[in-house]
């Protein structure tokens, strides 16, 4: 009996290993591949260029505002109303240029533009929107201050009503995109629970002041901004929410989009580590021969994997309008951690080379330090599955 040859495979692709590309549609597909070109000609090639002096060109958000990133998963008012797996998948291959490109993307879209987008009125949606999705106007999102981080619930910024006027006062910090924001989207406590408020750049008593001499996210501006008893008319708070909640909710759909991209910083950190093992040479032999190296490429490619896998299906959960905040949690703690052990064996992996500029990786390694802790930090976000699965808050 003749034997049949079994029929020819094609070679598994290590970024892909688990084929999820097979799981996406076809515009799936052209938004992911429109924006990874888009990084390839336009973020990796200067990505370390901007870390080094700690800029990032602010064109950009035109670029991106004309490719549809801006606000992309929401709709009308210019807003590209995509998927959330499509914007998950252009946050992927933003962030593997570099976190901070993810940043102002997460920013804008994700924080400034979705808390007016959800709780602002039609007027303050017709007035900003348009601008930001466009990439003409940058918004960002002051929720942080100096003494309360984790916990915003004890933010010092007070809004008091002065006739209709509202005042403004107090202090926030570590805010992205502070200085170069037309429009600030301030939360403030007032007598009836947290409040967001729209600062327009130049208002009378508010100023900026940019934090320097960060070690991370250094293409990505962040700031401090001054409040000093700032009035603004009735209409600049946002109507539709009084409480953590507002914020809150800003920062599960930022927090979902960190899902994404930082499974797309560890693939940029393992695809940089394989490349270097098959060229460098020791002991007269590629060191990816070597046994020690391959399991550390190996333990990379299934990192890169397990986080791709979960950041599909979260993705895929939210556009069935199933996702919930644990969920995000998950995601956000495990793929930031994952990316971040994917980045110290890369780094090693790249022996001397490992630690300049002239390789991505230690450029994502130091970025995802500000990842990690950014949008709730990973103890943050444990706590948070915590409670979902014993029942029992262990915040306090
Ligand atoms: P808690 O008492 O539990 O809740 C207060 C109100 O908020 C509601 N809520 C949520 N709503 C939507 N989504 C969520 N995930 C929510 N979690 C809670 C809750 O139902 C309640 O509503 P209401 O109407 O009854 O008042 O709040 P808590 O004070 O105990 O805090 C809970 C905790 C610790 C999880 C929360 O405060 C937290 O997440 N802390 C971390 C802070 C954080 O992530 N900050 C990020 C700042 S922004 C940023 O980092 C941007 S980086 C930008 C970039 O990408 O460059
Ligand atoms: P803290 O809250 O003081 O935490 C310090 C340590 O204590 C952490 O390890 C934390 O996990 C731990 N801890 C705190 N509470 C608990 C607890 N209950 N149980 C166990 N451990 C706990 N904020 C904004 O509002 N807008 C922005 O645009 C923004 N951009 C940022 C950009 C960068 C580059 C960085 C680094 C930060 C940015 N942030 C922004 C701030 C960020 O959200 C906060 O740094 C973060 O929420 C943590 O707050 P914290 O730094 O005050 O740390």
């Amino acid at each position: 009996m003749a034997t049949e040859a079994p029929p020819a495979r094609t070679p598994l692709r290590p970024e892909d290993f688990l084929d999820l590309d097979s799981r996406l549609d076809d515009e799936e597909r052209l938004i992911r591949d429109t924006v990874r070109a888009f990084v390839a000609d336009r973020v990796t090639p200067e990505a370390g260029e901007w870390f080094e002096a700690g800029h990032l060109p602010m064109e950009l958000a035109t670029e991106l505002g004309k490719l549809g990133m801006l606000g992309m998963h929401l709709e009308g008012y210019g807003c590209a109303g995509a998927s959330a797996t499509a914007y998950g998948l252009a946050c992927m291959e933003l962030e593997a240029g570099d976190s901070g490109v993810r940043s102002l993307v997460s920013v804008q879209g994700s924080l400034a533009m979705y808390a007016i987008h959800s709780f602002g009125s039609e007027e303050q949606k017709q007035e900003w929107l348009p601008r930001m999705a466009a990439g003409e106007a940058i918004g960002c999102f002051g929720l942080t201050e100096p003494d309360s981080g984790s916990d915003p619930g004890s933010m010092r910024t007070r809004a008091r009503r002065d006739g209709e006027d509202w005042i403004l006062h107090g202090q926030k910090m570590w805010i992205t995109n502070g200085s170069v924001a037309e429009v600030a989207v301030v939360w403030a406590g007032t007598d009836d629970g947290v409040r967001g408020f729209l600062v327009p750049r130049g208002t009378k008593g508010f100023t900026t002041q940019d934090i320097e001499h960060k070690l991370s996210l250094r293409a990505s501006v962040t700031s401090e901004l001054l409040l000093d008893d700032v009035r603004l008319p009735a209409d600049a708070a946002l109507p539709d929410v009084s409480s953590l909640r507002g914020p809150l909710s800003c920062l599960n759909e930022a927090r979902y989009g960190i899902v994404w991209g930082a499974a797309g910083a560890g693939r940029a950190c393992f695809e940089a580590a394989l490349d270097y093992s098959r060229e460098r040479r020791q002991f007269d032999q590629p060191i990816a021969s070597f046994q020690l190296v391959q399991g550390k490429l190996a333990k990379m490619a299934l990192e890169v994997n397990r986080a791709s896998l979960v950041a599909l299906h979260l993705g895929r959960l939210k556009d069935e309008g199933r996702l919930r905040p644990e969920h995000v949690s998950m995601g956000k703690l495990g793929n930031v951690d994952g990316a971040l052990e994917i980045a110290r064996s890369a780094r090693q992996v790249l022996g001397a080379n490992g630690v300049t500029l002239e390789y991505p990786v230690m450029r994502h390694m130091n970025n995802l330090e500000s990842v990690v802790t950014y949008e709730g930090t990973a103890d943050i976000h444990a706590l948070v599955i915590g409670g979902a699965l014993t029942g029992i808050q262990a915040f306090r």
